[in-house]
C-alpha cells in the first residue's frame, strides 16, 4: 500500500469560494503586471504546455539555457510584482515557517496542459516547506517517492485546496497528469491556476 511521503499535508477546501475569488482578483492584478508566458525546456527548447509567471523577490524561469530563479520577468524585463498580502498570511498561518516566502510561481493550465513527473530542486533551501494553492478546474495530481521509479499515488486537487510539502516530501517526485475541464466555475473561460510559495535562499 502506498502512503504519501511524510510531510505532505493536503487540506481540501481550505479556501471557501469568497476567499478563492479574492485571491483570484489578486492574481489577475499580478498577471496584468507580469503577463503569463510560455517557458521552454532547456536544450530542446520544447515549449511547456503550462503558461507561467511569478510574483515575489524571485521567480522561477525556464528557457533553452536552463532552469533558474531570477528577479525579473524574462519577457518584460521588469521586477516581479509583490506577493499579495493574502498569500503571505496564508503562508504564515499554515507553515509557521520563520522566514517569509521569496517566490510565488503562478502556473496556468488550459484543458490540455499537464506537467510531467519532476523534483523541485532549483532552490538552495530544501528545509523550508512549499505551499501550493489550487484555483479553478480540478486536476489529477501525482506524487511518488524521492527517487524516480518508486511507486506513485494520484489524487484530485480541487479549487480552494492547499497542499503543504515539508520534510521528506519536499524532494518527492510529483506532476500533474490531467485537468478535468468544466469542474469549476471560478475561471470564466475554464482552466486551472496553481500557486506555489517557496523559499529559495537559505536565510
Ligand atoms: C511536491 N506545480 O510548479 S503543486 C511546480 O499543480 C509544480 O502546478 C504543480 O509541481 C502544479 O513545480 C504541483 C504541488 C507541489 C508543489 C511543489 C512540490 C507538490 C510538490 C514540491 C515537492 C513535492
Ligand atoms: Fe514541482
Amino acid at each position: 500500500m502506498f502512503v504519501l511521503p511524510k510531510g505532505v499535508r493536503h487540506i481540501p477546501g481550505h479556501l471557501d469560494r469568497p476567499a478563492q475569488q479574492t485571491l483570484l482578483d489578486d492574481i489577475r492584478e499580478v498577471v496584468r503586471q507580469a503577463p503569463l508566458y510560455r517557458p521552454e525546456m532547456p536544450r530542446s527548447g520544447k515549449p511547456f504546455s503550462v503558461r507561467m509567471t511569478n510574483c515575489g523577490d524571485l521567480g522561477w524561469v525556464a528557457d533553452k539555457t536552463g532552469y533558474r530563479y531570477q528577479d525579473r520577468h524574462p519577457v518584460t524585463g521588469l521586477p516581479w510584482p509583490a506577493i499579495p498580502a493574502s498569500l503571505i498570511t496564508l503562508w504564515e498561518d499554515l507553515t509557521g515557517h520563520a522566514d517569509l516566502p521569496q517566490a510565488c510561481l503562478v502556473n496556468f493550465y488550459d484543458s490540455g496542459a499537464r506537467m510531467g513527473l519532476h523534483q523541485d530542486r532549483d532552490e538552495d533551501d530544501f528545509s523550508a516547506p512549499v505551499l501550493s494553492v489550487s484555483l479553478g478546474d480540478a486536476c489529477l495530481f501525482r506524487i511518488g517517492g524521492i527517487e524516480r521509479g518508486q511507486p506513485t499515488r494520484s489524487f484530485r486537487l480541487e479549487s480552494g485546496d492547499v497542499v503543504i510539502l515539508g520534510g521528506e516530501s519536499r524532494l518527492a517526485f510529483h506532476g500533474v497528469d490531467r485537468i478535468y475541464p468544466t469542474t469549476s466555475t471560478l475561471l470564466k473561460d475554464g482552466g486551472r491556476i496553481n500557486l506555489t510559495l517557496r523559499r529559495v535562499n537559505r536565510s
